[in-house]
Protein backbone atom coordinates (compact mmCIF):
# COMPACT_ATOMS: atom_id res chain seq x y z
CA UNK A 1 0.00 0.00 0.00
CA UNK A 2 1.32 3.39 -0.55
CA UNK A 3 1.15 6.06 1.57
CA UNK A 4 1.07 9.33 -0.06
CA UNK A 5 1.40 12.24 2.46
CA UNK A 6 1.10 15.77 1.08
CA UNK A 7 3.21 18.07 3.23
CA UNK A 8 1.66 21.30 3.18
CA UNK A 9 4.35 24.31 2.88
CA UNK A 10 2.79 27.50 5.29
CA UNK A 11 3.10 30.28 3.37
CA UNK A 12 5.30 32.62 5.24
CA UNK A 13 6.54 34.47 2.07
CA UNK A 14 5.80 38.16 3.11
CA UNK A 15 8.42 39.42 -0.22
CA UNK A 16 6.88 42.61 -0.59
CA UNK A 17 6.94 44.60 -4.24
CA UNK A 18 7.63 47.99 -4.27
CA UNK A 19 6.19 49.70 -6.55
CA UNK A 20 7.45 52.84 -8.77
CA UNK A 21 5.92 55.73 -7.11
CA UNK A 22 9.12 58.24 -6.77
CA UNK A 23 8.99 59.98 -9.66
CA UNK A 24 4.79 59.79 -10.64
CA UNK A 25 3.90 62.51 -12.77
CA UNK A 26 1.38 61.47 -14.53
CA UNK A 27 -2.43 62.20 -12.47
CA UNK A 28 -5.49 60.54 -12.73
CA UNK A 29 -7.65 62.71 -14.90
CA UNK A 30 -10.76 61.75 -12.98
CA UNK A 31 -10.69 63.36 -9.93
CA UNK A 32 -13.72 64.50 -9.82
CA UNK A 33 -12.54 68.57 -10.11
CA UNK A 34 -16.09 70.50 -11.02
CA UNK A 35 -14.77 72.16 -13.93
CA UNK A 36 -11.86 72.20 -15.73
CA UNK A 37 -10.56 74.71 -19.19
CA UNK A 38 -8.99 73.23 -22.52
CA UNK A 39 -6.39 75.14 -24.43
CA UNK A 40 -4.62 74.14 -27.57
CA UNK A 41 -1.70 75.79 -28.63
CA UNK A 42 0.16 75.34 -31.83
CA UNK A 43 4.17 75.63 -32.00
CA UNK A 44 5.64 76.62 -35.29
CA UNK A 45 8.83 78.92 -36.61
CA UNK A 46 9.03 80.91 -34.80
CA UNK A 47 6.00 80.96 -32.94
CA UNK A 48 3.34 80.25 -30.74
CA UNK A 49 -0.01 80.53 -31.38
CA UNK A 50 -2.00 82.04 -29.84
CA UNK A 51 0.90 83.43 -27.85
CA UNK A 52 -1.16 84.99 -25.02
CA UNK A 53 -2.74 81.79 -23.78
CA UNK A 54 -5.40 82.27 -21.02
CA UNK A 55 -5.57 80.11 -18.31
CA UNK A 56 -8.18 79.28 -15.33
CA UNK A 57 -7.39 80.00 -11.56
CA UNK A 58 -8.43 77.58 -9.56
CA UNK A 59 -9.15 74.46 -11.88
CA UNK A 60 -7.31 72.05 -13.86
CA UNK A 61 -6.29 73.16 -17.14
CA UNK A 62 -5.00 70.96 -19.83
CA UNK A 63 -2.96 72.25 -22.91
CA UNK A 64 -3.16 70.41 -25.66
CA UNK A 65 0.32 71.42 -27.52
CA UNK A 66 1.25 70.51 -31.00
CA UNK A 67 5.04 70.85 -32.78
CA UNK A 68 2.99 72.02 -36.79
CA UNK A 69 6.27 73.30 -37.43
CA UNK A 70 9.38 71.63 -39.59
CA UNK A 71 12.13 71.38 -36.75
CA UNK A 72 11.60 70.62 -32.70
CA UNK A 73 10.87 72.97 -30.28
CA UNK A 74 10.16 73.50 -26.47
CA UNK A 75 7.24 75.01 -24.22
CA UNK A 76 8.66 76.21 -21.21
CA UNK A 77 6.83 78.09 -18.75
CA UNK A 78 9.16 78.03 -15.57
CA UNK A 79 7.26 79.61 -12.99
CA UNK A 80 4.80 77.46 -13.68
CA UNK A 81 7.03 74.13 -13.90
CA UNK A 82 6.34 73.17 -17.19
CA UNK A 83 9.11 71.88 -19.87
CA UNK A 84 7.81 70.18 -22.87
CA UNK A 85 10.61 69.48 -25.63
CA UNK A 86 8.24 68.21 -28.89
CA UNK A 87 9.68 66.97 -32.34
CA UNK A 88 8.39 67.29 -35.35
CA UNK A 89 4.56 66.17 -35.64
CA UNK A 90 4.40 65.65 -32.10
CA UNK A 91 1.90 66.27 -29.74
CA UNK A 92 1.18 66.01 -26.12
CA UNK A 93 -1.41 67.15 -23.59
CA UNK A 94 0.00 68.62 -20.55
CA UNK A 95 -2.47 69.30 -16.80
CA UNK A 96 -2.20 72.83 -15.27
CA UNK A 97 -3.77 72.40 -11.66
CA UNK A 98 -4.64 75.04 -10.07
CA UNK A 99 -2.61 77.62 -11.22
CA UNK A 100 -1.52 80.89 -9.11
CA UNK A 101 -3.26 84.11 -10.59
CA UNK A 102 -0.54 86.08 -12.61
CA UNK A 103 1.19 86.83 -15.63
CA UNK A 104 3.43 84.41 -16.89
CA UNK A 105 6.53 84.20 -19.54
CA UNK A 106 6.47 80.94 -21.96
CA UNK A 107 9.33 80.84 -24.25
CA UNK A 108 10.72 77.87 -26.74
CA UNK A 109 14.17 77.46 -25.27
CA UNK A 110 15.62 76.19 -28.39
CA UNK A 111 18.65 78.26 -29.13
CA UNK A 112 17.90 81.43 -31.14
CA UNK A 113 13.78 81.25 -31.08
CA UNK A 114 12.94 82.74 -28.11
CA UNK A 115 14.94 86.00 -29.99
CA UNK A 116 13.28 85.05 -33.58
CA UNK A 117 9.44 85.45 -31.82
CA UNK A 118 8.84 82.50 -30.17
CA UNK A 119 7.95 83.76 -26.46
CA UNK A 120 4.90 84.39 -25.12
CA UNK A 121 2.37 85.28 -22.54
CA UNK A 122 0.87 82.97 -20.22
CA UNK A 123 -2.57 84.76 -18.26
CA UNK A 124 -4.13 82.90 -15.27
CA UNK A 125 -7.04 84.50 -14.22
CU1 LIG B 1 11.29 76.71 -31.14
Amino acid sequence: MLVLSVVLVGCTSTKTTTSNIAESQELPTDLGLTSDATTSVVLSEYSFGPSEIVLQAGVSNSIELSNQGSIPHTFVVTDLGIDVSLGVGESQTITVDNPAPGSYEVLCTVAGHSELGMHGQVTVR
